[in-house]
């Protein structure tokens, strides 16, 4: 662990080279650099480090409410929470503690006067060669049963918004935030973008591809237990409205999240829920529809 900018982090490693950093304020993944040590995630050079703010960059995980779909904060307040190495991960397998790391944030007093409800989050990274893997888990430790909306935001660097295509949505459902979620139809073909955008794709697919043509670079994304897909950029007006993104700074990022939005995942009291979301960082030889 170490400490920089006074936020102590997790610096996970593996024998390629790659490397990712998490945070233990909102066990937030703030870095993923591949074994060229190019940067795969967006973090915004106006991110304000400093708790309460939720850091713009990197894979906020927005728990126990996303968005404002509900009466908390502005997608909850785990990303706003100091958690803990959890030194008792069972039941998942036991890692080499070098390119995984396991955290935890149980609800506190505090917490429990905004939403009366008490829980363990926990979450897993975990790095490989050209992978990173986020396990998130949710034990309702309430006498009571609840219920969670929740979203890991992965921040995905890019050369040019304007050359980036999604394949994986299309023909599906969507909410649309910028209009009332109001409910719309994808079209047949792959998303690409010219404009602000920001949709909670529902019942998507375990794969979803970002091709990023100019930088060569293709990411999957891969995920199990969230069945949801938030897409949001900015755009330029939206971008200078807000303080911590550089106005220009639109243009190389791409939020797409793993989510549980639509349908709150209920959790009877003791019982646990798991996700899964894999991000692969693949070269230029990979062909879109494989
Ligand atoms: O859908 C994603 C979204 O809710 C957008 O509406 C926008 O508000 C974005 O998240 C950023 O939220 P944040 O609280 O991180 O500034």
């Amino acid at each position: 662990v170490h400490d920089s900018d006074g936020l102590p982090r997790i610096i996970l490693t593996e024998p390629t080279g790659s490397t990712a950093e998490v945070l233990l304020y909102g066990g937030q993944v703030v870095s993923w650099k591949n074994e060229r040590r190019e940067e795969l995630l967006f973090m915004s050079s106006k991110a304000i480090w400093k708790p309460p703010k939720a850091i713009r960059g990197g894979i906020p995980v927005c728990f126990p409410q996303f968005g404002n779909f509900g009466s908390l904060e502005q997608h909850g307040f785990a990303r706003n929470r100091v958690w803990s190495l959890d030194n008792d991960p069972s039941p998942l397998s036991p890692t080499d503690n070098q390119s995984s790391v396991d955290l935890i944030l149980k609800s506190t007093e505090e917490d429990i006067k905004m939403w009366p409800r008490s829980f363990e989050l926990r979450l897993r990274v975990s790095l490989s060669a050209g992978k990173l893997t986020l396990i998130p888990r949710v034990r309702n430790t309430d006498g009571k049963p609840f219920s969670f909306t929740l979203a890991l935001s992965n921040y995905l660097s890019v050369s040019d918004i304007s050359e980036v295509r999604v394949e994986g949505l299309e023909t599906l459902d969507y909410f649309d935030n910028l209009i009332h979620r109001e409910r719309f139809t994808e079209q047949a073909d792959a998303i690409t973008f010219d404009g602000e955008i920001d949709r909670v794709y529902l019942s998507t697919p375990n794969k979803i591809a970002i091709i990023d043509h100019e930088k060569k670079r293709t990411f999957v994304l891969r995920k199990d237990g969230m069945p949801d897909a938030v897409v949001w950029n900015p755009w330029d007006k939206k971008a200078k409205a807000l303080p911590d993104l550089g106005d220009e700074e639109y243009k190389t990022m791409l939020r797409v999240d793993s989510a549980a939005i639509e349908t709150p995942i209920a959790l009877k009291p003791f019982e646990e829920w798991r996700g899964r979301q894999e991000i692969s960082a693949v070269s230029s030889s990979y062909c879109s529809g494989q």
